[in-house]
C-alpha cells in the first residue's frame, strides 16, 4: 500500500476527464488499495483518481462510521434519477480543504458500475452515499464543488488555497 498525493485546487490537472478504464488487472486493484488508503488517511468518505493525478475511471467510497466498507466503482455511470427532487447537503473536497458549501443535487440516483474484478454492479443510492457517489463522478469529469458556488465565493476560495501552498 501507498500513500498518493491529493491535488489542490486550482491545480489545472484536476480539470482532466478521465478515460474508462479497460484492464481489470493487479494495478487495478493496487490503484484501488491506494486510493483508500489515501482517503482515509486523509479523513475522507469518498476519492476519485482524478484527486490523486491518475486520469482514469475509478472512485472509492467509505460513509460507515468504522471505515469498514469500502465501495469500489469503476467506470461508473449515472443510469437514471430516481428522485430528482434537489437536496442541500454541506459538502467538503480533499482537494478544496478546509472549505464546506451547501449544494443541491438529485436527492437518489442509480449508478451502473463495475468492481475490480469487472463485474457489473448497479446501485440505487439515497442520502449521503448518493451525494458523495455524485461528487467523485464529477471528479471523473473534471468538475468540482467549488464551480457550483457564486463566482466571487471560488475566487477567494482559489486566493486563499494559493497562498497556504506549501
Ligand atoms: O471527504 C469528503 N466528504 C464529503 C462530504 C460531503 C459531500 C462529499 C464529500 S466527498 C469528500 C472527499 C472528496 O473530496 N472526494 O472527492
Ligand atoms: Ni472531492
Amino acid at each position: 500500500m501507498a500513500l498518493l498525493k491529493i491535488l489542490v485546487f486550482p491545480d489545472p490537472r484536476l480539470r482532466t476527464l478521465a478515460e474508462p478504464i479497460m484492464d481489470f488487472d493487479d494495478s487495478l486493484k493496487k490503484l484501488s488499495e491506494d486510493m483508500l488508503e489515501t482517503m482515509y488517511e486523509g479523513s475522507g468518505i469518498g476519492l476519485a483518481a482524478t484527486q490523486v493525478n491518475v486520469h482514469k475511471r475509478i472512485i472509492v467510497v467509505d460513509i460507515s462510521e468504522e471505515k469498514n466498507s469500502p465501495l469500489i466503482l469503476v467506470n461508473p455511470t449515472l443510469k437514471k434519477i430516481i428522485n430528482p427532487e434537489k437536496k442541500s447537503y454541506s459538502e467538503g473536497c480533499l482537494s478544496v480543504p478546509g472549505f464546506y458549501e451547501e449544494l443541491l443535487r438529485p436527492s437518489s440516483v442509480e449508478i451502473n458500475a463495475y468492481d475490480v474484478n469487472g463485474d457489473e454492479v448497479n446501485i440505487v443510492t439515497e442520502g449521503l452515499l448518493s451525494v458523495v457517489i455524485q461528487h467523485e463522478m464529477d471528479h471523473l469529469d473534471g468538475k468540482m464543488m467549488v464551480d457550483f458556488i457564486s463566482n466571487i465565493k471560488r475566487e477567494m476560495i482559489r486566493k486563499k488555497l494559493l497562498k497556504s501552498k506549501a
